[in-house]
């Protein structure tokens, strides 16, 4: 269990949306925040290291978690893209992020995954984290992979990570897909908080959304985390379904969890 406030949070990928949004927030739950990407990070705010790293450079990496308490790692390639930078960032980067956890002794990891691992079930099926992996691309898979890499690591070293498959982190769900996977920015903080302070997280897979009526997927095996959504997509059902008031359910953005993903690429 990891006091908090703890001494020193890492949180990788600082720069990109959802990272914005957590910086801001995980201030209360650490006294120093260590703010990692290779985009721009800004000005440190009194309570911030900045540490600008590629998480492909395992040097850097392993410096990245010296005297770390826990890691909220979001850093990394987000949508579907080539190979190469998905192997650098989210295979080989994962790898670095772990390998530098065992050896500086981190205890907790929240870990970014996405609802693409799980995008090729169908829209009418309703899922939970133990169901096989259905990737709906590369991005998909390293996220799988990062998965069972962080399994291997509790298994073996005991290492704790909350895996998060999270579905659409916006400020407000942005079609009729979204009413599905839609996560509000303050339910992932609700979900990110709940992953450091729950007394016990061992390997967990957690789908992030908000408390939405439709739903496709069952985060009952999860509740240890104490995870409790407050927000709703509801809310913006007329509007979506006014501007999309017909689905070709022959396109197989329609037909799949993944949408717009299980179309996308190859890029060769
Ligand atoms: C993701 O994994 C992406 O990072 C994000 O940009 C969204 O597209 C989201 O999935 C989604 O499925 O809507």
């Amino acid at each position: 269990m990891i006091p908090i406030p703890m001494n020193r949070l890492l949180l990788t990928g600082a720069a990109g949306g959802l990272g914005v949004q957590l910086r801001r927030r995980l201030k209360p739950c650490c006294r120093t925040l260590r703010v990692s990407d290779i985009a721009d990070l800004g000005a440190a705010a009194p309570h911030e290291e900045l540490r600008p790293a590629a998480l492909e450079d395992k040097a850097a990496v392993l410096a990245l978690l010296e005297g770390v308490d826990a890691v909220v790692h979001l850093g990394g390639v987000s949508t579907e893209q080539p190979w190469e930078p998905i192997l650098a960032a989210n295979i080989v980067g994962a790898y670095n992020l772990y390998e530098a956890a065992r050896k500086h002794g981190v205890r907790r990891i929240v870990f970014a995954s996405s609802n693409h691992v799980t995008g090729f079930y169908r829209q009418d099926e309703v899922i939970a984290p133990a169901d096989p992996v259905r990737a709906d691309g590369l991005y998909g898979l390293s996220k799988a992979w990062g998965e069972d890499l962080s399994r291997f690591y509790f298994d073996r070293y005991g290492i704790e990570t909350a895996c998060l498959r999270i579905g659409s982190s916006f400020p407000e769900p942005r079609d009729r897909r979204m009413l599905a996977t839609w996560l509000s920015y303050d339910d992932l903080e609700r979900l990110v908080r709940a992953c450091l302070t729950a007394p016990v997280v061992g390997h967990t897979i957690a789908y992030g959304m908000s408390d939405n009526t439709t739903s496709w997927w069952d985060n009952t095996a999860a509740r240890h985390l104490g995870f409790r959504p407050q927000d709703s997509s509801e809310p913006f059902r007329a509007a979506l379904e006014a501007r999309q008031p017909t689905l070709d359910r022959d396109d197989p953005a329609v037909a799949f969890q993944g949408g717009a993903f299980v179309r996308t690429g190859p890029f060769e």
